[in-house]
């Protein structure tokens, strides 16, 4: 299969991000997407090709003109204030309960109204990263929509964390959900598959109400884990959207046969709901030694995870996610991708 990629990515290089109460060692970091290019010239999976250009339409279709309006001019506010040699943006006050939204005005407002969390930093590259990770992901969806069986999206910042109007987690632009809305723009009947240790909380919430595209996830279950506020199974959909969402929440520490079942389960709803096309936010921190997760997927796995995947039978289109164990990264993507494809 094809895998494209934007060198980009190495712009948005966040030293630190903050979280558990201090400033750590980001961990999401250029060293994952190269770590995984690595891997794959090794083995023999396919060409790498750089990403073509999309402009802003797709994005619009999915986002809302003023994240994408802060996002571009996000770090120049922040610097502004701050100084040239201010450290990357990161919120530190939110409209609460009783608080208003501001989406024009003061760069910490606007952070606070458009950000989730506080390990999600703006460095000087993220936008330009962000914005060429959805041209990766759109060239990915051009070679499924030209006929192509499958396609990787070798791409990070990653997305699915991101909705409409919202960014967090990573993540600040959805590039998955931007390819799925593409291709249904072009009348393809996507489902996504969600199979990052985190609930894909941006993904659900922009197709929620819709019957048009259906929404599967597994992940850790958020009444321990990141994002906490979303991701629990009796998020099933509303209105037109009613059925066609599915979350599958995993205790700690799940480990294969348990997660083969729930992808299993998965897989078959998926089949049920009759796409064209399948989209797969690859996530890869369920692996054992994930540093900031608690599954205890192994190395083989991999491949059985790819199989699972090929045997839905559609044109497959794989979007890099999370995954932050730097050494196994490499391995454990090739292996999901060599997995699909040797199947
Ligand atoms: N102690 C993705 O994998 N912080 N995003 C979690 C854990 C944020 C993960 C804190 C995790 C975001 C794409
Ligand atoms: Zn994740």
């Amino acid at each position: 299969m094809k895998t494209f990629y934007s060198d980009a990515h190495l712009a948005h290089d966040p030293p630190e991000e903050f979280e558990a109460g201090r400033l750590t060692p980001a961990v999401e970091v250029p060293a994952r997407v190269e770590r995984v290019r690595a891997a794959l010239l090794q083995r023999d999976i396919g060409p790498i090709l750089d990403a073509g250009e999309f402009g802003d339409e797709p994005i619009l279709r999915v986002h809302d003109s003023d994240l994408v309006c802060f996002l571009g001019e996000a770090h120049d506010h922040w610097r502004e204030k701050y100084g040239v040699d201010a450290p990357a943006a990161i919120p530190s006050a939110w409209p609460s309960r009783g608080h208003k939204q501001r989406r024009i005005g003061h760069i910490e407002s606007r952070l606070g109204t458009f950000a989730f969390d506080t390990a999600t930093p703006i460095v000087r590259g993220t936008w330009a990263a962000a914005r060429a990770g959805v041209n990766v992901a759109l060239s990915a969806a051009q070679a499924i929509r030209g006929g192509d069986r499958s396609a990787f999206a070798l791409t990070r910042p990653p997305g699915h964390h991101a909705s409409a109007d919202v960014f967090g987690g990573y993540c600040y632009l959805n590039n998955i959900a931007i390819a799925a809305q593409w291709l249904a723009d072009q009348g393809m009947r996507p489902a996504i598959l969600d199979v990052d240790y985190h609930h894909g909380n941006g993904t659900q919430d922009l197709f929620y109400g819709s019957a048009d595209v259906f929404f599967a996830s597994l992940h850790a279950d958020p009444e321990f884990a990141f994002p906490h506020f979303l991701g629990f199974a009796d998020e099933t959909g509303s209105g037109m959207g009613e059925g066609k969402n599915l979350n599958i929440p995993l205790p700690e520490g799940t480990d294969w046969p348990r997660y083969e079942e729930a992808l299993n389960h998965a897989i078959g709803q998926i089949k049920a709901f009759g796409p064209d096309v399948l989209l797969v936010s690859l996530g890869l921190d369920t692996f054992v030694d994930d540093p900031i997760s608690r599954f205890a997927l192994k190395h083989h796995d991999y491949f059985r995870m790819g199989a699972i995947i090929e045997d839905a039978k559609l044109p497959t289109l794989f979007t890099f996610e999370g995954g932050y164990n730097i050494d196994a990264i490499g391995t454990i993507t090739a292996n999901v991708l060599q997995g699909f494809q040797d199947t």
